[in-house]
């Protein structure tokens, strides 16, 4: 371990946001420790080639011990608290693992950090989420989502992120520890999970394009969301840890788009000007309870920390269908 370098513990680094944040941090001269979890992670040769620069620690968001022992080992100056069940979907079959990793496992990482006594010396950001929000008709977004609009969540998941996120002010405002929280509105790209909604449509239009599959099968096409790219968001995760106070800050776009409009930019990447042949729905893919809209104001975090995402919402999909073009023609 250098002792000059500044050192990041990223939970969750295996994930979309994790890749994103551990080659940023890395490009900015940091140490970056990994949290990694499983007797035999699937995904760990994978991201040992692509990340070799990250030092794996082995530890899980339900043990307590495990984390005490990841942070005795990292040392961090920098925690990013990514690791959670993130898809609304599955938290709705697995609301009590849901609330063990994504609400209690927060619990676990803050109190790992102030047992150790790095309480001080260690800024910690937690990943909170539009989700916490509902978008309910008495309490649409109007101009968009702030930081002090009202909560209302639609998922075990939703539910979980708010205790996260309260449980975060908590420490904040009890330890006087510095614990940030950014509110993000969904952000995707080439590093997306499969079983969301923009990259499932990405990878279909690809493998429907060079003849592989002949349609795409989806749930509800009316929901709005604030989509933007990961690599922007990242880069908002870092500025928020480097302000001179803890604070919460949402990171969105400011504009709403439906699936539909995800649906006709992607196809016409390919040349194909109706995509409603290709697509069917089945009640599967749906929710018992559904957020119809999303959209985030990230005044506060533009005017304050200067975060500015890059890539627009056309800029977005171009670039995933691009990717899944490449990865699926190889
Ligand atoms: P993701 O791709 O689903 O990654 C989730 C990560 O959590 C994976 O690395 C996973 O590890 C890890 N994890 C799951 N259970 C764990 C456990 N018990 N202990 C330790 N780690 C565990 O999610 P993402 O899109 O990168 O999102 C990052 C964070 O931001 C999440 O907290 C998510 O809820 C939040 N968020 C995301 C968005 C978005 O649009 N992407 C928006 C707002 C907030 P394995 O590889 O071992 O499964
Ligand atoms: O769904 C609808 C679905 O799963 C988006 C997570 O990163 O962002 C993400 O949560 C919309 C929903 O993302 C399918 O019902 C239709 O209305 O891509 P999604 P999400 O639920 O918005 C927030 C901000 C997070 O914090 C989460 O961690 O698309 N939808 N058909 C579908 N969704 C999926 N997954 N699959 C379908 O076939």
């Amino acid at each position: 371990m250098s002792e000059d370098a500044r050192r990041a513990l990223i939970t969750g680094v295996t994930g979309q946001d994790g890749g994103h944040l551990a080659e940023l941090l890395h490009d900015q001269g940091y140490e970056v420790f990994g949290l990694l979890r499983g007797q035999r992670n699937a995904r760990k040769e994978a991201f040992e080639r692509e990340f070799p620069y990250v030092h794996l620690v082995e530890a899980d968001l339900t043990d307590q011990t495990s984390l005490i022992q990841a942070v005795i080992t990292a040392e961090p100056h920098e925690i990013y608290n990514l690791g959670a069940i993130s898809h609304v979907g599955y938290s709705f079959r697995n609301p009590q693992l849901t609330a063990d990793i994504t609400a209690k496992g927060v619990l676990n990482l803050l109190e790992a950090v102030r047992i150790t006594g790095m309480a001080e010396r260690t800024r910690f950001y937690q990943a909170s989420t539009s989700e916490m929000f509902g978008g309910l008709d008495y309490n649409r977004p109007g101009n968009g989502y702030t930081e002090d609009s009202l909560f209302h969540p639609r998922s075990p998941y939703g539910v979980a992120k708010l205790y996260a996120h309260w449980i975060a002010r908590n420490y904040r405002e009890s330890y006087g520890m510095f614990v940030s929280t950014g509110i993000l509105f969904n952000h995707e790209g080439e590093r997306r999970g499969l079983e969301f909604v923009t990259r499932k449509i990405s990878n279909a239009v690809a493998a429907i394009h060079l003849g592989h599959q002949d349609h795409v099968v989806l749930g509800d096409l009316h929901p709005k969301r604030d989509w933007g790219y990961a690599g922007d968001y990242v880069r908002g995760m870092w500025q928020i840890l480097q302000h001179s106070e803890p604070d919460d800050f949402v990171l969105a776009t400011g504009e709403t788009h439906s699936i539909e409009e995800f649906l006709t930019l992607a196809f016409q990447e390919v040349g194909i000007s109706d995509w409603r042949p290709y697509v069917r729905q089945d009640p599967a893919f749906m929710r018992p309870a559904e957020v119809d809209i999303l959209l985030g104001d990230p005044t506060k975090a533009e005017t304050i920390l200067g975060w500015k995402r890059e890539v627009d919402f056309p800029g977005l999909v171009k670039l995933m269908v691009q990717h899944d073009l490449r990865v699926l023609g190889q």
